[in-house]
């Protein structure tokens, strides 16, 4: 099965506009499943779990609680890390870094139905992703970013510009986007934005992203 067919086989839209990730010490007193509640209230069709501070178990029991309700409203639902948690909650896929388990590795243990995301930060590493593989690559830092420790360098704007004329797999762009700079991110080939801090750092998650939606669709 080609990448396109495996992430539209799995109700995937990494062609739409945002996809949410999770961050519950940015967001601003509520838990995981309440803000993920409002990410699909606001039409967001694909949500990473992502947290790097929460024990296993916590991590597993928001997972299973959060693939019940993703499933339920028909929104991807991704698990950033943690392979055996994908598996064991059944997620659509499971997104990895560059010192995470090696692609081919995690490839052995999931079913061959489950996307696999990997972030990059250079153009050789996104060449390896194709040969690896991966069905999308995360593309980025764009921007600076507090959201991320040990964040890696990455030529931004420039390495997303030459991704979208090169690499013939799915991207998400991420790393310090926002309603501010989304337009330029855009102009620079991306297509689907990843934020962590400004989603869930808002008040009023449906508004937010009915604006940030405004921006894309007049530019
Ligand atoms: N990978 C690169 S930057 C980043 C990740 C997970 C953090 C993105 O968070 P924010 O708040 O959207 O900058
Ligand atoms: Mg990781």
């Amino acid at each position: 099965m080609d990448n396109f067919k495996r992430i539209a086989a799995n109700r995937c839209f990494l062609d739409t506009d945002i996809y949410g990730i999770t961050g519950e010490k940015f967001s601003l007193g509520r838990d995981n499943f309440q803000v993920v509640k409002e990410m699909i209230a606001a039409g967001i069709k694909i949500i990473q779990y992502r947290e790097k501070d929460k024990s296993k178990l916590e991590k597993f029991n928001e997972c299973k609680a959060l693939r019940e309700l993703t499933r339920k409203n028909g929104v991807t639902f991704i698990v950033n890390d943690d392979v055996d948690i994908a598996l064991a909650v059944k997620a659509d896929g499971i997104h990895l870094g560059q010192e995470d388990i090696p692609v081919g590795e995690v490839k052995k243990i999931i079913p061959g139905n489950m996307i696999i995301g990997l972030s990059t930060h250079n153009k050789e590493q996104a060449r390896e992703a194709v040969q690896e593989g991966v069905d999308y690559i995360g593309v980025g830092p764009m921007f600076k970013t507090t959201t991320k420790k040990n964040l890696e360098k990455s030529e931004g704007l420039n390495y997303l510009k030459w991704v979208s004329e090169n690499i013939a797999i799915p991207h998400v762009a991420i790393g310090g986007i926002n309603e501010s700079n989304i337009r330029q991110v855009k102009e620079h080939g991306g297509k689907c934005f990843a934020m962590i801090s400004e989603i869930v750092g808002s008040k009023d998650i449906k508004g937010k992203v009915n604006s940030i939606r405004k921006i894309l669709s007049s530019s």
